[in-house]
């Protein structure tokens, strides 16, 4: 489909090597090498981003604003096509947009050392920093509701009311588990009707491969910014915590691979409270584990509801395959959930020792 797209570019296609780029559930990626640069192409699935121009409006915004405020900073934005566009519109294919390929760049899909938990950590972190000065309720909501927890649990209970018999049995043990941990989303609650838990910029989709690292796997930018809205410092955190702090991912299917290492969770605390202790409340800082299980409470209920949805949303390879990662983000849960206490302690040990005398 990029064969349609690059014309737009004013790229003769004939000079373009492009090859499928990334992993990513949601949008398709392609790195287009032509003779004098090279560039990220990306398809918007606006099936789920309904409003593809509010991402091009926040980018805008938020560009304009770190250009002032944090001169230097790198923050990659779409190039214009020949009409002008950030957005480019091809009937029946859809929403793209190309970004310039950053020179000396890497993304890594697994996280394997706790410097390059730190480095994202660290990205992510300053990246909220630095726009603690812009009024966040400019952003448009580019996914309404997105981590919503009390929603996704509705939509986890409207999934159960339209699932097969058979569905339901074979996922019991999976259904009991997101029920009785119900109170992960009361405190979701709480947090949402606190003064003491601000909506700040967020990236909402903080996975390694978000990052992009130099030569020497020291972190040079954030990307998918398609996911930037207001929201709650747990959504950055909470992703970072499920995904760097186990050795393997969400469709690992040998669940005694699934662990809690505690030197990755130290790195994400060091590498985002390092940015972000002072702008965080006491109260935020004291939910720094929690927001590893909501994301990760979150996670599993959605893949769970996707499965009983007949894979509607994330798809699926093989049979249950959703229901084989919704059961490999509780055992990560559990896992966490195991280690609460002692996790917490180092965030409380991190702050103290960071506090001027
Ligand atoms: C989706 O497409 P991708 O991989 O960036 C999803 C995230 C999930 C993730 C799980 C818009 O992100 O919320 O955490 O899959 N994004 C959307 O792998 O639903
Ligand atoms: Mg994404």
């Amino acid at each position: 489909m990029w064969q349609k797209v690059l014309p737009a570019y004013g790229f003769n296609i004939k000079n373009c090597t492009v090859q499928s780029f990334g992993n990513g559930l949601i949008n398709s990626t392609w790195r287009v090498i032509t003779p004098s640069k090279t560039f990220i192409l990306q398809r918007i699935n606006h099936h789920i981003f309904k409003n593809p121009q509010a991402i091009a409006n926040n980018i805008k915004l938020l560009a304009a604003y770190l250009t002032t405020n944090a001169p230097g900073y790198e923050f990659t934005t779409p190039v214009k096509n020949i009409s002008g566009k950030e957005l480019e519109y091809e009937a029946g294919l859809g929403y793209f947009r190309m970004y310039p390929f950053v020179a000396g760049s890497h993304t890594i899909d697994v996280v394997n050392s706790t410097s390059q938990a730190f480095e994202a950590a660290r990205q992510f972190g300053k990246f909220t920093r630095l726009l603690a000065g812009f009024d966040c309720t400019k952003l448009q909501e580019t996914l309404p509701d997105f981590h919503n927890l009390s929603l996704r649990y509705q939509q986890f209970e409207n999934a159960l009311a339209v699932a097969s018999a058979t569905d339901i049995e074979e996922a019991k043990e999976s259904i009991e588990f997101i029920k009785a941990n119900y109170h992960l989303t009361q405190i979701f609650e709480t947090i949402t009707k606190s003064d003491a838990f601000k909506k700040r910029v967020t990236h909402h989709d903080t996975k390694i491969s978000n990052i992009l690292l130099n030569d020497n796997d020291k972190g040079l930018c954030i990307i998918d910014l398609d996911t930037i809205m207001p929201g709650y410092f747990i959504s950055d955190v909470g992703d970072m915590i499920r995904t760097y702090v186990s050795p393997v991912s969400e469709e690992e299917k040998d669940f005694t691979k699934i662990e809690i290492r505690e030197d990755y969770f130290v790195a994400i605390v060091q590498g985002y409270l390092g940015e972000m202790q002072y702008e965080l409340s006491k109260a935020e800082i004291e939910h720094f584990v929690y927001a590893g299980q909501f994301m990760i409470y979150m996670q599993a209920l959605r893949f769970l509801a996707d499965h009983l949805m007949k894979d509607v949303y994330y798809g699926a390879s093989y049979p249950n395959h959703n229901l084989f990662r919704a059961n490999n983000q509780i055992t990560l849960l559990k896992k966490l959930m195991e280690k609460e206490t002692q996790l917490q302690q180092q965030v409380t040990s991190f702050v103290q020792k960071a506090l001027p005398n």
